[in-house]
C-alpha cells in the first residue's frame, strides 16, 4: 500500500516548493509531480512538513511525590493531535539506581506510545558504576545526558559531578543536557519565603528569578567548555540565561538553547491571579518571566541564538497541584503542551510576521533532529527519511480547550486562547493518525529511535588544549628545599 500526498507545497526548515510526495512502506519513496498511490491525501491550501519532534517531555514521570499524569499513551496522543509525530523523554534514574535499570523502566512505559520516540539520560548522582554504565547507554542509542543544577536533596548534581560526568559525555560522543538553575540559591530563597509567610503559589516565582538561571547557564557554559563537551540548555526562560548562550556561541562554543512555547507565550501575571488553583497549575520551574524576557527568547529564535522550541511536558492534575496548598514548595513542577506547542507557535510566530514557515521548521523539528543525531531519518522531507508529516492547514482555527484535549488533565494552561494553524493530516512513519482533529492512531504502534553519537567537541578556544592537557615543565636550577 502506497499513499500520496497531492496538492500541497513542501516546506522545510530551507527550502519551500510544489510537490507531491510519495511513501511507501512508512518512509519518502518520491518527491515530484505526476507521482501515483493508492491512497490520496488532498493537500490543497496546506504546507506539507517534517512532523514536529518535542524533544523534552516527562512521561509518566516520578516526580515531587507523585508521577506526571500523562503517560506514553496519553502523551503521545496529544503530540500527534498536535502535528507532533515524535517526542524525546527523559529516563531518569533515582539517586542510587544504575542507569540500564532506569532504561528498562522507561522502556516498559514507553510500549504504550502512538509515536516514535527516544529517550535521553539523566544523571541524578555520580559513581563509577554510572561512569561505567553511561558506556552501554550510548550503544543503546541514547547520547544526550542531562544534567540537574536545581532540586537540591533529590536530583541535583554539585559542580565536580557536573565536570565528571560532562568529561565521560564528551569521551562518548554525546551530548550534555542541563537543567540550569542554581539549587542552592533556590533552597535558601524556599525556605526564606516560607519563613516570612509567603506560602502561595507565587512564592514560587520569586524563589527562582532570572539571576539563578543566568548564574547556572553560565557556570554549566563554562563547565561544558573545560570538558569539551557540546551542551544543550533546555527550557531557557529568560534575557540572563539566553544572553550567555548567545555569548557563547559567537566564541564558537558548541552550546544550544531551547526555548518553551509557555514562557514565549504566558508570562508572570499567572502566578497572581486570585484564584489559587490558576496559579499553581501553572508552576513550573524556571517559572513564566515578565514581558522583557519573552521578547528575548523570539528575538534569540529570530536571530538563531536560540534553536528549538520544546514544552517540558509535564503535566499534573488540579489535584496534584493542590498537594502544595500552604506551602508552594510542594506544588508538583510542570504544565503541559504537547498538543498546543505547533499551534501555539504558529500563531505568535508565524501568524505575527516574526518567523518564517520555515524557520517554524527548524525551531519544531528539523534544529533537533540534526543536534541529537537523528537527521535525517527523522526532521527531513527526504527520499528515504521516514514519513513523519504533518500537513499543515495554516488557515484552520480553534480555540483551545481542556474539554475538547487529548491530555489526561483536567485544565489547559492556554485555554480560551483561539490559535490558526493546525494539523489537517498527521502522518507517524505513512500511517495517517489524524485527520482534521480526529484522531486514529493505535497504542503499541510507536517505535524507538536510535541514535549516533555525533562526536563533535566544544573548544572555542585554540587554547583550550593547551591549559586542559598539562605536562610537568623541564627545569635545571632547582632551588634546594627548606632553606
Ligand atoms: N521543571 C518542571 O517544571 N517540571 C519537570 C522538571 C522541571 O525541570
Ligand atoms: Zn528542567
Ligand atoms: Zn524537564
Ligand atoms: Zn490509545
Amino acid at each position: 500500500m502506497s499513499t500520496i500526498i497531492r496538492n500541497g507545497t513542501v516546506v522545510t526548515a530551507d527550502l519551500t516548493y510544489k510537490a507531491d510526495v510519495l511513501i511507501e512502506g512508512g518512509r519518502i519513496a518520491a518527491i515530484g509531480e505526476g507521482l501515483v498511490g493508492d491512497e490520496v491525501l488532498d493537500a490543497s491550501g496546506c504546507l506539507i512538513m517534517p512532523g514536529g519532534i518535542d524533544p523534552h517531555t516527562h512521561l509518566e514521570m516520578p516526580f515531587m511525590g507523585t508521577y506526571s499524569a500523562d503517560d506514553f499513551e496519553s502523551g503521545t496522543r496529544a503530540a500527534l493531535a498536535g502535528g507532533t509525530t515524535m517526542v524525546v523523554d527523559f529516563a531518569l534514574p533515582s539517586p542510587g539506581q544504575g542507569l540500564m535499570d532506569a532504561l528498562q523502566m522507561w522502556d516498559n512505559k514507553s510500549g504504550r506510545a502512538h509515536c516514535d520516540y527516544s529517550f535521553h539520560m539523566a544523571v541524578t548522582w555520580w559513581g563509577q558504576q554510572v561512569f561505567d554504565e553511561m558506556e552501554a547507554v550510548v550503544k543503546r542509542g541514547i547520547t544526550s545526558f542531562k544534567h540537574f543544577m536545581a532540586y537540591k536533596g533529590a536530583l541535583m548534581v554539585n559542580d565536580d559531578e557536573l565536570f565528571a560526568s560532562f568529561r565521560r559525555v564528551g569521551d562518548l560522543g554525546g551530548v550534555a543536557l542541563v537543567h540550569a538553575e542554581n539549587g542552592d540559591v533556590v533552597a535558601e530563597l524556599s525556605a526564606r519565603l516560607l519563613a516570612e509567610g509567603n506560602v502561595g503559589p507565587e512564592g514560587h516565582a520569586y524563589s527562582r528569578p532570572p539571576q539563578v538561571e543566568g548564574e547556572a547557564t553560565n557556570r554549566a557554559i563554562m563547565v561544558a567548555d573545560m570538558a569539551g563537551v557540546p551542551l544543550y540548555v533546555v527550557h531557557v526562560s529568560c534575557e540572563d540565561s539566553h544572553e550567555a548562550i548567545r555569548r557563547a556561541r559567537a566564541q564558537g562554543k558548541r552550546v544550544w538553547g531551547e526555548p518553551l512555547i509557555q514562557h514565549l507565550t504566558l508570562d508572570e501575571s499567572e502566578y497572581f491571579n486570585a484564584d489559587w488553583d490558576h496559579a499553581a497549575r501553572r508552576v513550573m520551574s524556571p517559572p513564566f518571566r515578565n514581558k522583557s524576557h519573552q521578547a528575548s527568547l523570539w528575538a534569540g529564535l529570530q536571530s538563531g541564538s536560540l534553536s528549538v522550541v520544546a514544552t517540558d511536558h509535564c503535566a499534573f492534575t488540579t489535584e496534584q497541584k493542590r498537594y502544595g496548598v500552604g506551602d508552594f514548595t510542594k506544588i508538583p513542577n510542570g504544565t503541559g503542551g504537547l498538543e498546543d506547542r505547533m499551534p501555539m507557535l504558529w500563531t505568535h510566530g508565524v501568524e505575527t510576521g516574526r518567523l518564517t514557515p520555515n524557520e517554524f521548521v527548524a525551531a519544531t523539528s528539523t534544529n533537533i533532529a540534526k543536534i541529537l543525531g537523528m537527521y535525517p531519518r527523522k526532521g527531513a522531507v527526504l527520499v528515504g527519511s521516514d514519513a513523519d508529516l504533518v500537513v499543515w492547514d495554516p488557515g484552520a482555527e480553534k480555540t483551545i480547550s481542556a474539554g475538547s484535549q487529548q491530555s489526561a488533565i483536567d485544565y489547559n494552561v492556554f485555554e480560551g486562547q483561539k490559535v490558526k494553524g493546525l494539523p489537517r493530516y498527521t502522518l507517524t512513519r505513512g500511517v495517517v493518525a489524524v485527520t482534521e482533529g480526529k484522531l486514529d492512531s493505535r497504542e503499541g504502534h510507536g517505535e524507538f529511535v536510535a541514535r549516533e553519537p555525533r562526536g563533535n567537541v566544544n573548544r572555542a578556544l585554540s587554547a583550550w588544549k593547551e591549559l586542559t592537557a598539562p605536562r610537568p615543565v623541564e627545569r635545571s636550577g632547582i632551588p634546594a628545599s627548606g632553606v
